[in-house]
């Protein structure tokens, strides 16, 4: 793999141009001498990406609660987007913010997903604690199909490691930025699909039976004190085989990828075992004194990075455990690749 490929992006805060749907009434303008007329300059207008913000409403944080079980909240967003068809989502970034709508520390933001589901497909795109805003390389959408047989979603849900005492009102403020259907034609963005390389390393589990993923009882598993580095195949194996027909079809690019790291964790790699090489390894950084992920790493590249079918793949996973307990832990990237996915049938019965 070239160098050129393993570019971390530290993902900047959404600058968007914005238009708001709703807000487009400006003063008309006499055309300057020489210059086309509206309507003419309107067809030769560079598409501006959409900006939607949303406020997923209604969480109250009363305890701590460790990942995947606090609070709950979702959202059907269909309503708020063009109806009868593809919206082409670049980018999502969300704010956790208390009652008033000001802003109240990121480490409550358990994960945040922007999904749609029907009974033969869905997707989702994903932010959680230390990545608090995804962007696509550019060139690139999530198409999002908001039809009627397809449910858009928005679902939140609160962690709190580190406030046994507390009473705290929070909401999520989403900032989607998309492409309407037309307009991604237009710009000829190519569309990217999500994939979740998950982890289940060879360790205790988190509260076994819970949380099941696809056969194994837990994702979620116990680091004791101390450093610790773990490598796991990739729970849902990632390419089509007999019984895998969710995996991807084809050899396939990895445009996207971030890392996803409960508190205290170092690192996630993806190793390539046939070449021996690391396709890529992200890296997260903790806070002093709190369990919470200040930043963790993205990949983002035009170019992307080649998954090959024929290759093995695993992950790895570097904890560091300051505590004297046993603590929950979980490794994955959150992917968007090129190329061909299989449809995803049974998705519905699958979930
Ligand atoms: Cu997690």
């Amino acid at each position: 793999m070239t160098s050129r490929a393993a570019v971390a992006l530290f993902v900047a805060p959404l600058l968007l141009n914005v238009a708001l749907p709703g807000h487009g009434a400006t003063p008309e303008k006499a055309a300057a001498p020489g210059s086309p007329p509206d309507d003419l300059q309107a067809t030769h207008a560079e598409p501006e990406l959409r900006s939607l913000e949303l406020l997923l409403e209604g969480f109250h944080i009363d305890k701590k609660y460790i990942s995947m079980e606090g609070p709950q909240e979702k959202m059907p967003i269909k309503s708020k987007l063009p109806p009868d068809s593809t919206v082409w989502v670049r980018s999502m970034a969300v704010e956790m913010v208390d009652a008033e709508n000001e802003a109240i520390s990121p480490e409550f933001l358990c994960h945040a997903w922007l999904s749609y589901r029907s009974p033969e497909s869905g997707g989702m795109m994903t932010v959680s604690q230390g990545t608090e805003s995804v962007t696509l390389p550019e060139g690139f959408g999530f198409p999002v199909p908001n039809t009627a047989d397809n449910r858009v979603m928005l679902i939140g849900m609160i962690e709190n490691n580190n406030h046994e005492v507390i009473d705290q009102r929070a909401a999520m403020k989403y900032t989607i930025g998309y492409y309407s259907d037309e307009d991604a034609q237009r710009l000829g963005l190519e569309a990217l699909k999500p994939l979740n390389m998950v982890a289940r390393p060879d360790a205790p589990a988190v509260h076994p039976g819970e949380h099941h993923v696809a056969g194994l009882k837990s994702h979620h598993w116990l680091v004791p004190p101390g450093r610790h580095t773990y490598r796991s195949p990739v729970v849902r194996p990632m390419f089509e085989r007999p019984g895998n027909p969710l995996g991807i079809g084809t050899n396939t690019r990895i445009h996207f990828m971030r890392v996803h790291l409960h508190g205290y964790g170092e690192s996630v790699a993806l190793l390539d075992k046939t070449t021996g090489e690391t396709v890529w390894r992200g890296y997260a950084k903790n806070a002093d004194g709190l369990r919470q992920i200040l930043h963790s790493d993205s990949y983002s590249d035009v170019e992307g990075v080649p998954l090959h079918r024929d290759h093995e793949y695993e992950l790895e996973i570097v904890y560091d455990n300051p505590t004297d307990e046993p603590i929950d832990a979980m490794g994955a990237f959150r992917a968007f690749v090129s190329g061909d996915l299989v449809e995803r049938r049974n998705f519905k019965r699958r979930r």
